[in-house]
């Protein structure tokens, strides 16, 4: 579904939990590893180059960022907060950053947050079914919002490969993952819907 952006702006950073917002407006998070490419993801769906900090350094992102979007998809207008969570599994991170990570994440995801309509898996098409990525989507099954999967960096496989590996991803979901290419911008059509709902 095509769509037009109007406007996309950090709204909010918040690094401690008594900063996170009241939860007033429809949101969608993004959660996955680090340097999976969650940051990418966003640039690309605004179509923007900067917006969310893109970074070469694993677990560099460490706050929960809220960035208000504002579009035309599927002839109407709609806004939604996209949140861009700090990426989990990176192992060189000390256990007080790990503390503060898992802190962060269980204040924002585990209250049952009234204005969270959907939380969305970002996982790398090249690696099917990795550990750490499955425990998230375990964890996540429990937390009971709705859910979906975007397998990013398609760009980095060969088309068989691509299939192969999201065949592979399916059977270790349970469901399909939306196949992505933030460097392409392939996928940005389908995901948009399944973000708002339409
Ligand atoms: N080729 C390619 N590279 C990507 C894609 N998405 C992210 N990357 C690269 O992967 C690295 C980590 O991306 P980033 O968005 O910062 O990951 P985050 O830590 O999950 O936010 C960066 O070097 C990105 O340029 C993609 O779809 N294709
Ligand atoms: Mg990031």
């Amino acid at each position: 579904m095509k769509q037009k952006i109007h406007s996309a702006e950090l709204s909010l950073s918040c690094g401690r939990p008594d900063q996170l917002p009241p939860p007033l407006e429809p949101e969608v998070a993004l959660v996955g590893r680090s340097n999976v490419g969650k940051s990418s993801l966003i640039n690309s769906l605004v179509n923007r180059k900067n917006l969310a900090r893109k970074s070469n350094t694993p677990g560099k992102t460490r706050l929960v960022n809220f960035y208000r979007i504002e579009l035309v998809c599927g002839g109407a207008r709609r806004r939604l907060l996209l949140v861009d969570t700090p990426g989990y599994g990176y192992a060189q991170a000390s256990r007080g950053e790990r503390r503060r990570f898992d802190e962060l994440m269980n204040a924002y995801l585990n209250a049952r947050r009234s204005s969270l309509e959907r939380v969305a898996l970002v996982c790398d098409l090249r690696h099917p079914g990795k550990s750490a990525d499955l425990e998230a989507w375990e964890w996540l099954t429990g937390l009971g919002y709705p859910l979906l999967a975007v397998a990013t960096k398609a760009d980095k496989l060969s088309k068989n490969a691509r299939a192969k590996n999201l065949a592979a991803w399916s059977r270790a979901l349970g469901t399909r993952p939306l196949e992505y290419s933030a460097a392409e911008g392939f996928g940005r059509d389908a995901l948009w819907p399944l973000l708002l709902g339409i």
